[in-house]
């Protein structure tokens, strides 16, 4: 595409993908026709993270928005669910339809029987908040945790009160860097450059992943314990902290409670006892807790990847007990830096975006949005039945767990379900009403960033597509469509300024509108000198680093940080694999893009990942066709012998549409994982999943 040299101008903006980078942009629009039409896109040179830069996703996201597949009009389901046949409508059409189903399900079953569910397509401020308010007043359903975070800031608040943690690009000041369960170079790409500045001062890279990643490629040192045996080694490490005098006994005597237990209770957690489980050599234990003790300052940096097990929150809270041991939060530099998404929202008054005042005291019915095909296969387990989906910025039937039970529940005839979206995925396939939805290009909002402290303006850069609707329009005319009007309900029907003007306006002082949009990013409050906790003052109970937390035992769960094996181990001899589903592909974004054949085309289509031991032992040829299978669900795929994964594991890639995975069940990956929760937190135990594998020849010699 050639830009124009007349009759252009560019506009700001900020990427909206869930992704910590939440880079900034900008678009050039060509004014010359009779609509302006975005002809270039490209990083935002003075963005202070991104620094010029998108990626391999978003370099093409014109592409996607011009895309002829884009969805531009209502649409009416006139084929069976999933089958994919709609008819075009007017969106006074669908509204009418829309509205007489939903309020029948509110006349026969209650509000409650209406979820929505709300997913990361869109991580803005108007876009995941303001159709909240909607819901607030109708006391439709909510989703409880989630399928991305909770269980990772539940885990690291249970230690530290907060899942707030350090400034992630402090880690240039740090001499040693500890990546633990995330895939820096392929999911935070703009992160890397700061840790090879840190590098280049001399900084010792570690990756700590059972999967040997392009991250992991990259470090000076790589351990690979078994998936989810991370907190075996953590204790492992605390073990070796105290036995050979390698704490900061005066920070942890001001600053933490339950030291003397944690000491006692990893007595026995010896680095030999760690190598049993985890796979990772005593010795390497030893090393990287006199490291970690020693190079100073030590930053640890993790992200999401690792609260998918079942007990990936307890992941969190033990990891963020290791730098209170070591006095690392006294440090810029130290300390462990996940999503910032709670430190930037302070700023914001996020009440004053989902007003939750409209619930005018009312409690609501909390679904599990990790559970979503029993929510919607098995009303007994929750209180009665979802009779109405709203999905808007999700692909569930592709990202959520357990996908046959959600197909299942798709399918039902008697759940109407509503989509809003930019493409027809596997999810919108089951809708009895699929609405337009805008791109980023096309509407206004404010991006709050996880993976940095940067907040986003996004200023529209052409005017919506066809029909298509920003999340907040959207939610104003189901408000319309629901009999509310703006006199007896303004709040439903506020415009997008006005929202986000009252959203800025946050507890720490109010971040100017009309500023933010003429700079396009604002840094979110945080201490001057980069140490939060220098002098202790966490927001817990106690006011200290809860090494011991006695809440913890309201959960159910040990108020020490303990190891244990996922329930599903248990069936190790049906399935003798641990499975690993992660994101892998430049070109996507969880399950976007991957519709798109410019995108999927030039990646390399899924395979069953399977170590050369166990390839040999399973008479499994690289190219060859296996079945990988449990309970749940089976899948057949192509066989790649590949040094990523250790023996016992096998991996498939997410975030292909259903698709693309062979002549399986006809779903994802997810066909196999489980809906098991993390403990606490409300978050997916994905990779806690075991499987069987065989060659496809064996199909009926070893069925399920
Ligand atoms: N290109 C691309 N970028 C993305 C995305 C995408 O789809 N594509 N998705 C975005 C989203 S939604 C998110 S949440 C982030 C996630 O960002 P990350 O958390 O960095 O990514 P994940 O791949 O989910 O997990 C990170 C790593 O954790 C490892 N891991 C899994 N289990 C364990 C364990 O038990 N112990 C240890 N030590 N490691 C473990 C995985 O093997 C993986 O390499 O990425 C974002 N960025
Ligand atoms: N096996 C396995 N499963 C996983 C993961 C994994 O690593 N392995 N990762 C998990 C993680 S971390 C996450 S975050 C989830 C993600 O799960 P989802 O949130 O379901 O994933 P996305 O693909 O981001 O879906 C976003 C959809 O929103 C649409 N969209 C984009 N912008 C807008 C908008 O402005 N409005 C509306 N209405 N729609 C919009 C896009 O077209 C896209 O279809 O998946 C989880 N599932
Ligand atoms: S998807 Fe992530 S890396 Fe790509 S432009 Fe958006 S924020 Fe940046
Ligand atoms: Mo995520």
């Amino acid at each position: 595409m050639s830009v124009p040299s007349t009759a252009t101008h560019t506009v700001h903006g900020t990427c909206h993908h869930d992704c910590p980078d939440s880079c900034g942009w900008t678009v050039t629009v060509d004014e010359s026709g009779p609509v302006p039409h975005a002809v270039q896109l490209r990083g935002r040179a003075d963005h202070p993270y991104s620094r010029g830069e998108l990626c391999p996703k978003v370099n093409r996201f014109l592409d996607r928005a011009y895309h002829p597949d884009r969805i531009l009009h209502p649409l009416r389901r006139v084929g069976t669910k999933g089958e994919g046949r709609f008819e075009q409508i007017t969106w006074a059409e669908a509204m009418e339809e829309v509205g007489r189903r939903l309020g029948e399900v509110i006349a026969t079953a209650g509000p409650g029987a209406i979820l929505p569910f709300v997913s990361a397509g869109n991580q803005s401020l108007l876009a995941e908040g303001f159709g909240q308010r909607l819901w607030h007043l109708v006391g439709a359903a909510r989703t409880t945790g989630a399928l991305c975070g909770a269980a990772a800031g539940a885990g690291a608040a249970t230690t530290n009160g907060t899942g707030k943690a350090a400034d992630p690009l402090d880690v240039v000041h740090s001499n040693l860097v500890i990546l633990w369960g995330t895939n820096t170079r392929l999911t935070n790409r703009h992160y890397w450059p700061f840790v090879e500045e840190a590098r280049a001062r001399g900084a010792e890279v570690v990756v700590i992943d059972p999967v040997r990643t392009l991250t992991a490629e990259s470090a000076d040192r790589f351990l690979q314990p078994h998936p989810g045996t991370d907190v075996a080694l953590m204790l492992a490490l605390i073990h070796v902290l105290f036995r050979d005098g390698l704490t900061d006994t005066e920070w942890i005597d001001a600053h933490t409670i339950g030291a003397d237990d944690l000491r006692a209770h990893v007595a026995t957690c010896t680095p030999e006892w760690a190598a049993g489980i985890t796979g990772v050599a005593a010795a390497d234990i030893e090393w990287l807790a006199h490291r970690y003790a020693t190079v100073r300052p030590a930053m640890i940096r993790t992200l999401i990847g690792a609260e998918h097990h079942e007990h990936g929150a307890m992941f969190f809270r033990t990891l963020a007990c290791l730098p209170a041991l070591v006095g690392s939060w006294r440090e810029r530099g130290g300390g462990f830096a996940r999503s910032t998404g709670v430190w930037t929202f302070e700023p914001l008054n996020m009440a004053a975006l989902t007003r939750p005042d409209l619930l005018d005291g009312h409690s609501t019915r909390g679904l599990p949005m990790g559970q979503l095909g029993r929510v919607l296969t098995r009303p007994e387990e929750f209180g009665g039945p979802v009779n109405a989906l709203v999905v808007v910025g999700g692909n569930p039937l592709v990202s959520a767990p357990a996908a046959g039970l959600i197909r299942q529940g798709l399918a039902r005839e008697d759940l109407f379900t509503v989509v809003h979206e930019q493409f027809l995925t596997d999810t919108a396939r089951y809708a009895d009403i699929i609405l337009p939805a805008t791109t980023h290009l096309e509407s206004v909002d404010v991006v709050p960033a996880w993976g940095h402290l940067y907040i986003g303006w996004n200023e529209p850069a052409i005017p919506p597509l066809g029909e298509a609707v920003s999340n907040s329009e959207l939610h104003r005319r189901l408000a319309a469509a629901l009999g509310f009007t703006p006199d007896t309900d303004p709040a439903l029907f506020d415009d997008d300024l006005t929202a986000l003007r009252a959203t800025l306006a946050g507890p720490q002082g109010t971040i100017d509108l009309d500023q933010l949009r003429a700079d396009g990013f604002v840094r979110a409050p945080f201490p001057d000198d980069g140490r939060p906790w220098a002098d202790g003052g966490f927001p817990t109970r106690s006011g200290r680093v809860e090494l011991r937390c006695d809440l913890m035992e309201l959960a159910g769960q040990p108020v020490l940080p303990t190891y244990q094996p996922p329930t599903e181990d248990g069936e190790a001899a049906r399935f003798p694999f641990r499975l690993m589903s992660p994101k892998q592909q430049t070109r996507f974004l969880n399950t976007s893009y991957s519709g798109l054949a410019a995108h999927a085309g030039r990646e390399q289509p899924p395979a069953l990942e399977v170590a050369a031991a166990d390839a040999a032992a399973l008479g499994l040829a690289d190219g060859a066709t296996a079945r990988v299978w449990n309970d749940r669900g089976e899948l057949t795929l192509p066989v790649r012998i590949t040094a990523r994964v250790a023996p016992g594991v096998v991996s498939v890639p997410w975030g292909w549409w259903t698709g693309a995975y062979g002549d399986g069940t006809g779903l994802g990956v997810n066909a196999l994982t489980t809906d098991a929760s993390t403990g606490w937190g409300g978050g997916v135990a994905y990779w806690s999943t075991r499987v069987a594998v065989a060659a496809a020849s064996m199909r009926a010699s070893s069925s399920r």
